[in-house]
């Protein structure tokens, strides 16, 4: 037998064991055997997350689950340590603020086996949106809380109210102020992160998360991709799950991680489902490739990830038993599309 033929092997029997696992038929559920291999040996469990910050992150996510920790567990606990860390400028306390100098969190959770999920937008004050994101899945019957109600909810539920903006974000949001021409509102959108995390477990089921400040000096009241299931995460257990970070307004105008999981419930890989993502925004969007400025991570079911982004840097972190690891992603800054060698306008 191959490597190639011991890949394929090996794989069908994860995601037939996930099938038995989750009761799905097996016509419903994708057969791994569809996908092209687009990174090593698929192992299992994995964790994969946006940005090298996203490495101890997906790290503590296994350890939870090869401990005491469910999936959930897992995806909460690994994200919510990037929100508690105050060094990053883009997740949880130390996040940059809106124009007002007010920090407004954007979070969301999936768990694949039930399709279930919760959301949180233009929460203040409350540290781990991450946590109170499932909360709204776990506790109440709908997916989505917003911004003063969101808080009222998570203080309900017992989580303190902590001061988000951190020093050395307030003296960065004077100096913006002050720069900014009277009247008029720019959102610098070259200061912006977010960590998206996906997890598998070694049955084929999909878990993920999302946590972030958003873009930088953002109108008020503004909420993009990440708490929006389908645009920032999206998870269905037949197939995988995929996470994105980048301008908000170039993935939630498309439903991008939505768009990556049909894809390769089409047959793509995780790669290639990214970079068709990327494809259909720019044919249908005026910006040019580079200039929308996003970038996603996708992982299937049997374990295979991938990743791909607008331009050239865009890292992401990959945890299993065997590795962990920093990847950099396909970047598609110089590809051309549409039949002038361009974008299709
Ligand atoms: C947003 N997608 O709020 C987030 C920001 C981000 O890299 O990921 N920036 O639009």
């Amino acid at each position: 037998m191959d490597r190639r033929d011991f890949i394929k092997r090996t794989t069908t029997v994860g995601v037939s064991a996930g099938v038995a696992a989750t009761g799905l038929s097996s016509t419903k559920a994708v057969n791994a055997t569809q996908f092209r291999s687009s990174s090593p040996p698929p192992e299992k469990p994995v964790f994969i997350a946006t940005w090298p910050f996203g490495k101890p992150a997906c790290e503590l996510a296994l350890k939870t689950a090869q401990g005491e920790g469910s999936y959930m567990d897992a995806i909460e606990k690994g994200i919510g340590l990037i929100e508690a860390d105050a060094n990053n400028s883009s997740v949880g306390i130390g996040g940059i603020p809106n124009a007002e100098g007010v920090v407004e969190l954007d979070a969301c959770i999936m768990s694949g086996p039930n399709h279930s999920a919760g959301s949180v937008a233009g929460i203040q004050d409350i540290l781990h949106p991450i946590s109170v994101a499932r909360r709204v899945m776990e506790d109440t019957d709908h997916v989505l809380l917003v911004g003063g109600n969101a808080k009222r909810f998570a203080i309900e539920k017992g989580f303190p109210e902590t001061q988000l903006l951190t020093d050395r974000q307030r003296t960065r949001f004077e100096k913006w102020k002050k720069e900014q021409p009277k009247d008029t509102h720019k959102v610098d959108e070259d200061y912006h992160d977010t960590i998206a995390m996906v997890g598998v477990d070694p049955e084929g089921n999909v878990f993920g998360g999302c946590s972030t400040s958003g873009l930088a000096y953002k109108v008020p009241g503004r909420v993009g991709d990440s708490p929006i299931i389908g645009s920032g995460l999206y998870v269905d257990n037949t197939v995988g799950g995929a996470g994105a970070t980048g301008v908000g307004e170039n993935v939630m105008r498309f439903c991008g991680t939505f768009l990556i999981v049909e894809f390769m419930r089409n047959g793509a890989s995780p790669t290639e489902a990214c970079q068709k993502c990327i494809e259909r925004i720019a044919e249908l969007d005026p910006l040019s490739i580079s200039e929308l400025d996003i970038n996603f991570i996708a992982v299937n079911r049997a374990g295979e990830y991938g990743a791909a982004g607008t331009s050239k840097g865009f890292r992401y972190s990959v945890c299993t038993p065997q590795k962990s690891e920093v990847v950099e992603a396909l970047h598609l800054s110089d590809k051309k599309i549409g039949p002038e060698g361009g974008n299709v306008r």
